[in-house]
């Protein structure tokens, strides 16, 4: 399929190391795809289910000791230690190479190597970058099929060039204790070993999207984020665009696919969905922040989507979908998990593979569960009903506003603005969620989570606040950056916010700040609305309950800041100056120093 050397040349080496039975290049063909689903049918790897109700949808289980990212087992080897930084766990390349050969040899004996070239982004964008993954799971090809942008036309696009990102994957033993997830970011190489969970294998999401991307990004000039993008459609037709970082579990693809609230939805106002994981921001030759989402697919949290909370990912996996680790239902051959609705099935296997009685079902007992809290379905972005008309479109988007998020009980206020690029930096670099407490209104532990970045950046954590710093500096239109707390809770421990599409309400005061439409009140941390700027028409709160919201806890700031010094010095010596400036200004706010 191509005569570039320094592919073949690669393959050959890997090849010899893990020794396939066979090596088969994966072309993007429809037809080469059915091949493999029938045969990842035959020998149970996947299980086809019911044609007419959920037509190209299929069925997987992972190995039961297999079913998340294992950020512990995540390394990132520079060949000094401290450019990988102190939050990322290092090896050195040496040793990670000759560690992992050792796993790797002879591991597809027996078994086929597929050759999957794929392209994160729009082939031959200025945005588009290339990678070939080399996997002994047909499982991984599939999904990489749905995922990326895979077939022939990458390597024409690639030609001689040595430059892409060589991944390596090989299922082992599925042996917890040699799995390893291994990132040279100076050799754009990807080693993933005993594993066959998504996070995990399919090396063009996390692995490249994200920690090569966010190398490569600032090496280069552009940033890789942890973001959702959305366009907001105003009855007269504008489109303004936001990008949303938030942690995992927060609600990113929730967020991504919002149906508006019917007082806006009556008025013509549309949400369009652009991505819901991942952005590459480059500057336009406009002087504003252009974004693409790399992905081509959903790899989302199937426990909680329903027809409630996300109509239009629930609409997007009724096809050409694959779920992973969700409840068989046998009465139908459909599949169910927690949360999508009252009717669990009568006649059902779980994701463990074993006969589920779903009367023994207790919420409060995640081992009871049918499907597991993280089972997912991967699903195709255009089958999307609220797919943005952009998604194809090789420039990308510009980006009006960016919006930091996690769960707060008490700190955050539902949204405040920053006061330009350098705060709003700040911001995101004290980006924080709490895990949540059983008691009510307790307030859990709370994890720094910068940016959303925290298991994601491939390199220190104090060098990637400076990019985003140098970032500001080189776009001369910047979008303003806002942080928001959906999750703010009541002294009985409930949500005060009604969250889901009532999010739009906040945008909107978002999108009016970005437009110089609307006022707002300084406080020590930055812009907070005025109460009556967020509108609650047809809401069942009243504006007392958003002024509440609103208000800026200042004792639980002054812990928080402590919390910071913390993390900064955690994160160490090259935390930028500016950042620590950032800080030491928030504390004289708020009369500390
Ligand atoms: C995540 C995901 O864990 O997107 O962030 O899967
Ligand atoms: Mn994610």
């Amino acid at each position: 399929m191509t005569k570039n050397q320094h592919v073949l040349n690669w393959i050959n080496e890997m090849a010899a190391m893990t020794q396939p039975d066979k090596i088969v290049w994966i072309d993007g063909s429809e037809e080469q795809a059915e091949q493999l689903r029938a045969e990842a049918c035959s020998t149970g790897e996947m299980i086809k289910l019911n044609q007419e109700l959920l037509p190209n949808c299929y069925l997987h289980r992972t190995a039961i000791n297999d079913v998340a990212r294992v950020e512990g087992r995540t390394f990132i080897c520079t060949s000094k230690k401290e450019d990988a930084g102190n939050i990322n766990n290092w090896m050195a390349p040496a040793e990670a190479y000759s560690k992992l050969s050792k796993l790797y040899t002879g591991a597809m004996k027996g078994r086929t190597m597929y050759v999957i070239p794929y392209s994160m982004g729009i082939v031959n964008s200025d945005f588009a970058k290339y990678g070939i993954e080399l996997t002994d799971s047909i499982y991984v090809v599939l999904n990489m099929l749905i995922m990326t942008r895979v077939g022939t036309n990458v390597l024409e696009a690639l030609g001689d060039s040595p430059d892409f990102i060589k991944g390596l994957h090989a299922k082992a033993d599925i042996d917890e204790e040699n799995r390893y997830i291994v990132h040279f970011p100076e050799d754009n190489t990807i080693w993933s070993v005993n594993s066959g969970y998504g996070g995990n294998v399919l090396l063009g999401k996390k692995c490249f999207a994200l920690r090569i991307a966010s190398y490569l990004g600032r090496k280069e000039g552009w940033m890789a984020e942890h973001m959702l993008i959305l366009g907001l459609e105003y009855p007269d037709g504008d489109i303004k665009y936001i990008g949303a970082a938030f942690p995992s579990a927060c609600g990113k693809t929730n967020l991504a696919m919002l149906i508006p609230p019917e007082i806006y939805k009556s008025k013509g106002y549309k949400v369009w969905c652009v991505g819901d994981d991942i952005a590459w921001l480059r500057v336009g030759s406009d002087g504003r922040l252009w974004a693409v989402n790399p992905e081509n697919g959903f790899f989302g949290v199937a426990p909680g989507t329903n027809e409630k909370s996300n109509p239009n990912a629930l609409a997007t996996t009724k096809r050409d979908t694959i779920f992973t680790n969700v409840v068989h239902n046998l009465e139908n051959n459909t599949v169910w998990w927690e949360g999508l609705d009252n009717n669990p099935p009568a006649n059902a296997i779980d994701w463990k593979g074993q006969k589920w009685d779903y009367t023994k079902y207790n919420k409060s007992d995640k081992s009871t569960c049918g499907a597991h809290p993280n089972s997912r379905f991967t699903a195709k972005a255009i089958n999307c009903p609220c797919i943005s008309k952009e998604f194809n479109n090789p420039a990308g988007v510009p980006i009006s506003a960016i919006v930091f998020g996690g769960r707060r009980a008490k700190t955050a206020p539902l949204v405040y603005q920053s006061k330009n690029w350098q705060h709003g930096t700040f911001v995101g670099s004290i980006m924080a969620s709490e895990t949540t407490a059983a008691a009510a209104g307790a307030v859990g532990v709370v994890r720094r989570d910068p940016m959303a970045m925290r298991p994601f950046v491939g390199y220190d954590m104090g060098d990637y606040f400076a990019h985003w710093l140098e970032m500001g500096k080189k776009i001369p239109n910047p979008p303003k950056i806002f942080n928001v707390n959906w999750f703010r809770l009541d002294n009985e421990g409930h949500f005060i916010w009604p969250g889901f599409g009532d999010n739009m309400r906040v945008l909107m005061w978002i999108l009016d700040r970005c437009a110089d439409k609307v006022g707002a009140v300084e406080t020590p941390i930055g812009y907070v609305p005025n109460a009556e700027d967020i509108n609650i028409e047809g809401l069942d709160l009243t504006i007392d309950t958003i002024r509440e919201l609103l208000s800026v806890d200042v004792e639980a700031w002054k812990e928080d800041v402590s919390n910071i010094h913390e993390f900064y010095n955690l994160v160490g010596d090259r935390v930028p100056a500016e950042l620590k400036e950032e800080l030491a200004a928030l504390e004289a706010r708020l009369g500390l120093i």
